[in-house]
């Protein structure tokens, strides 16, 4: 059956002006995107509230006061995440069977979070502090939908050390999304959470240069780290894939400082994101299982730059250089 095609204009909090999929005339459901919606929770708790429709192709005004506002930037997120698992990855939606999946927005009252569960298949959003803060971010929607992609793949359980290679996923690919997007309001960088304000200062969530920035999160693997939280165990995960990419040292990237330290006191050559997160999803989705540990996500990972890059490549090499930076040997 044809159906057309409608976009129509977004006007979002944290990334400007944007397209968005709203077929049939009009509501936020993107056809070209496994028909993945945008629902109005309302301030409910449960439910799909009500689709996003309108009279005009023209979502929000870039306030939190106006409804469709989170709306326009969790559909926004949602189909910049298609696109990168699609182009970057040859994976078509969440499942790879090319459904779309669906968001919420406007959750509870002053809810600061978000998260994704399997068991609707959704991602959801509260409005953050003062109602005036959506958790909507680019960042934030690909970290969330990405526990669909890792709740498919590897399966990795979300406790112990295995739950913090869960997390640094999340955030590995919400990085990795943001620099696909290249939008000028939200430049990529290898910080989670930097426009949501969720500290109330202006300082990020979580910084994967060197993550113990956040007071919390740890830079490097020890025995017992399975039995912190898992968004601080994510730390060593979240490190060596900055140092991966970028390499240790100074540098500024899209107007960004970032200092990232290795524990052996030696240095890591990155290889670049796009060869990075190339190695961290085929490692996901080919040599992870639900228990893969620290130790596990090394040799994983090793394994798939060897089939990527062959072996002795520079692109190993820097594999094995950045998980010894954070105290994860052979
Ligand atoms: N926003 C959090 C996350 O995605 C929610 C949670 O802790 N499950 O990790
Ligand atoms: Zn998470």
């Amino acid at each position: 059956e044809w159906q057309a095609i409608e976009t129509g204009i977004g006007n979002t909090q944290y990334s400007g002006q944007v397209t968005l999929g709203t077929a049939p005339s009009y509501t936020l459901t993107d056809t070209t995107r496994g028909n993945h919606k945008t629902y109005n929770l309302n301030g409910g708790t449960s439910g799909t509230g009500t689709l996003f429709t309108n009279t005009t192709d023209t979502w929000g005004n870039g306030l939190p006061s106006n409804k469709e506002t989170a709306g326009a930037d969790a559909h926004y997120g949602a189909a910049l995440t298609w696109d990168y698992y699609k182009n970057v990855h040859g994976r078509s939606g969440i499942r790879g069977d090319g459904v779309g999946a669906y968001s919420r927005v406007h959750y509870g009252n002053a809810y600061v979070n978000a998260f994704w569960s399997d068991s609707c298949f959704c991602m959801t959003y509260g409005d953050g502090t003062g109602n005036s803060k959506p958790l909507t971010s680019i960042d934030v929607a690909a970290h969330e939908m990405t526990h669909g992609v890792t709740s498919n793949t590897a399966g990795l359980v979300y406790s112990g050390e295995s739950g913090g290679l869960n997390e640094a996923t999340s955030d590995i690919m919400a990085a990795a999304v943001e620099f696909y997007a290249n939008n000028a309001n939200d430049k990529g960088d290898y910080l989670v959470g930097e426009k949501i304000d969720i500290n109330g200062n202006g300082t990020p969530l979580r910084y994967m240069d060197k993550p113990s920035k956040d007071g919390s999160s740890k830079d490097s693997w020890y025995s017992g780290i399975g039995s912190i939280d898992v968004h601080y165990s994510s730390g060593p995960a979240n490190h060596f894939f900055y140092l991966l990419s970028e390499g240790s040292g100074a540098k500024t990237i899209n107007g960004v400082s970032y200092n990232s330290p290795t524990s052996d006191g030696l240095p890591v050559t990155g290889i670049g994101i796009d060869k990075a997160r190339l190695i961290w999803f085929k490692a996901l989705t080919t040599k992870f299982t639900s228990n893969t540990n620290y130790a596990g996500a090394r040799t994983g990972t090793v394994a798939a730059a060897t089939e990527l890059y062959g072996a002795g490549s520079a692109e190993v090499t820097a594999v094995e250089n950045a998980w010894a930076a954070i105290s994860v040997g052979s």
